[in-house]
């Protein structure tokens, strides 16, 4: 795996291995593709778009949390720790907490490199006195941090429920990976989201203006980059909806009619209606996240939800 970590990231993580990932899940009897790979750069707008809809309930109900318990939550972290942020993006989150948590290192570790590098640059003048890193790698995967990462008190930040994307087994590997390179007394904050009505958690994933649709059809426009295939992205049709059962939201994208995709070395035929799983979004019972937590070696300290218990936040120490 390609790790790049330093102030002038130029490396993108898409190492040799993705196209190989992308046609072995495109191959496989039920279609799929990896939820990483919805975050290129466009997807990674797409993403921003989706948190300002009214449909979209996470991102601000979390940020509610965090406003209104930041004090609190300030206390129970401790500041001056190496802020290390699981999946930056914008960045936007961490930097509207530097204010309380005082970090003395920052770094933004993203997928998308690009994106994440931007956003560093900006943040720098803002917040000169933090040391800052952009960190482009691939942590679904087990992965080293640079050396340039301070190992003393480290605080993993992992909000949006970003967990969700694992299963919960891959979940607990992760949070053992994480708690592998925390050292005694570091710890995480991270963002779950809770169990809730089918209906809210429909509108969620299914807007009404379709962003959520864009967001999931560019996989395939990124599978056309990163593969050379020929998708016909107006043949297929997005779907996003809770499998209860599953305790789950689930991405698809559906073919309108029968179609043949071809990419160099492969391909594969699509009866009409069939469809490629591109998303797992867990939801979880307070109790769930918690037992989740245990499981991959942390120990969940205190935890802040929202008056209708739509969202937590957990703080979890080594
Ligand atoms: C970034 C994984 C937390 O599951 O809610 C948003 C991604 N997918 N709308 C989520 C997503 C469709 C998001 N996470």
């Amino acid at each position: 795996m390609l790790t790049s970590c330093t102030t002038e990231t130029r490396q993108t993580s898409a190492s040799a291995h993705e196209p190989a990932e992308l046609q072995a899940g495109l191959m496989a009897e039920h279609a799929w593709i990896s939820p990483k790979f919805l975050y290129d750069e466009l997807g990674s707008r797409l993403f921003e778009a989706i948190c300002e809809l009214p449909e979209y309930y996470p991102t601000r109900t979390e940020a509610a949390i965090f406003e209104r318990n930041g004090a609190d939550i300030a206390r129970a972290v401790g500041a001056g720790a190496t802020l290390i942020d699981l999946g930056a993006g914008n960045c936007a989150k961490a930097a509207s907490l530097f204010p309380l948590l005082r970090p003395r290192q920052y770094v933004a570790v993203d997928i998308s490199t690009e994106f994440v590098t931007g956003a560093i640059d900006s943040l720098r003048q803002r917040f000169g006195q933090i040391d800052m890193r952009a960190c482009g790698l691939d942590f679904s995967r087990p992965f080293t941090l640079p050396p340039e990462v301070r190992e003393e008190r480290r605080l993993y930040f992992y909000p949006g429920s970003s967990i969700g994307n694992f299963t919960p087994g891959e979940a607990v590997e992760f949070l053992r990976r994480v708690r592998a390179q925390c050292g005694d007394d570091g710890g995480l904050l991270i963002g779950i989201d809770l169990e809730k009505d089918k209906a809210v958690l429909d509108a969620a994933y299914d807007d009404a203006l379709g962003v959520t649709a864009a967001f999931n059809r560019n996989v395939l426009r990124h599978a056309n980059q990163l593969l050379g295939a020929d998708f016909d992205i107006r043949r297929w049709r997005h779907q996003g909806f809770y499998n209860a059962d599953a305790g789950r939201v689930e991405m698809h994208l559906a073919a309108c009619g029968e179609q043949q995709v071809h990419w160099p070395g492969g391909g594969r035929a699509f009866g009409d209606g069939e469809d490629i799983h591109t998303e797992n979004s867990y939801k979880y019972r307070p109790a769930g996240a918690i037992a989740l937590l245990e499981r991959g070696g942390f120990e969940a300290t205190r935890i802040w939800t929202d008056p209708e218990r739509w969202f937590a936040v957990i703080h979890a120490q080594a």
